[in-house]
């Protein structure tokens, strides 16, 4: 494989993916922008060792510098949940800047997944994805990670999404532009908080290997785009429909009466729904980040044990 040459792929994982090992890339966005300090370091480490225990080798990614990074040491990790949103969210429009600049950026899913797939690796957790926002019938506010599970042929493992965003539509576009969307263990879509959301998943599969299967057959099938698997939050740790949505309701509100858009609206609303539901809504984020890790890591495993 010839390497992008702005691409620094850490040792452990360029060995891991050379022999065919189960690897699973991690988002920083989540870090610096989805939780606070302290507690994002902590999660994003404990998500890494989650992984090792479930016998992959974990690549968190970021830009740091303006290199594009496969793999963080904890000093790394560190200085992103320290540097908090001081870092710039990066998504695809900001990376050709912040590389040419030698800046750091963190990566949201869009750019988790194009970094993964420039380093060879398969298969992404995180918590929850970007989507199509409510309103944007008139504010056409569309997240880029749906462009990207368009095209670019990585797993991506989350929670489903937040109803912060109109989980129909998010739907509806996925369905145009040809991306499945898998129930874990469900036909119905998890809401990230919640285990239900009301609306279906095109498919529901049951175990790693089943989900190994359909991954490792779409890019049999020379497909570019990538798969979702929605994985529903642990029973004990979902939240109640009525307090989070409740929350949510509130925090869109404030987000227009301040004019929040672009860039910044899905971070003023997660860090809004948190504020507004104290400490119960970080500690299921944390727990249902977890979660994925798990299950992303069996799937690598997996998808491994097939090639
Ligand atoms: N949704 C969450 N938690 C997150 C994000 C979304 O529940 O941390 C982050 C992810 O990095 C995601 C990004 O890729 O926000 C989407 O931002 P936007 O809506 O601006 O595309
Ligand atoms: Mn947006």
């Amino acid at each position: 494989m010839s390497l992008n040459k702005y691409l620094d792929v850490a040792p452990e994982v360029a060995a891991a993916v050379a022999a065919g090992k189960p690897v699973v890339a991690l988002e920083s966005t989540i870090i610096s922008h989805g939780m606070p300090y302290p507690q994002n370091v902590e999660t994003a480490l404990k998500v890494e060792e989650i992984i090792r225990e479930n016998g992959a080798v974990p690549a968190t990614i970021a830009v740091i510098g303006g290199r594009l990074k496969a793999g963080l040491s904890k000093d790394e990790i560190e200085y992103l949940g320290k540097k908090g949103a001081d870092v710039a969210k990066a998504s695809r429009r900001d990376l050709a800047v912040l590389v040419s600049k030698k800046a750091d950026g963190a990566t949201t899913v869009t750019t988790t997944m194009i970094i993964a797939h420039m380093a060879g690796i398969k298969i992404f957790a995180t918590g929850g994805i970007g989507g199509v926002h409510r309103g944007a019938e008139t504010t056409m506010d569309i997240s880029a990670d749906l462009e990207e599970l368009a095209h670019t042929p990585v797993m991506v493992v989350c929670a489903g999404a937040k109803s912060i965003l109109d989980l129909g539509l998010t739907l509806e576009y996925l369905e145009t532009h040809g991306v499945p969307v898998i129930g874990y263990g469900t036909k119905e879509l998890p809401a990230f908080y919640t285990r239900k959301s009301g609306f279906g998943v095109d498919y529901e599969l049951d175990t790693p290997e089943e989900l190994a299967n359909a991954f490792q057959t779409s890019l049999d099938l020379g497909f570019q785009g990538g798969m979702l698997v929605t994985n529903p939050i642990p029973e004990e740790y979902s939240m109640d429909h009525d307090v989070i949505n409740k929350a949510i309701d509130e925090a869109i509100k404030e987000a227009s009466e301040q004019g929040i858009h672009g860039k910044a609206t899905t971070p003023f609303l997660l860090a809004k729904v948190k504020e507004l539901t104290g400490g119960d809504s970080l500690d299921s984020n944390i727990q249902l980040v977890f979660n994925n890790a798990r299950l992303a890591a069996k799937t690598a495993c997996a998808l491994s044990a097939k090639n």
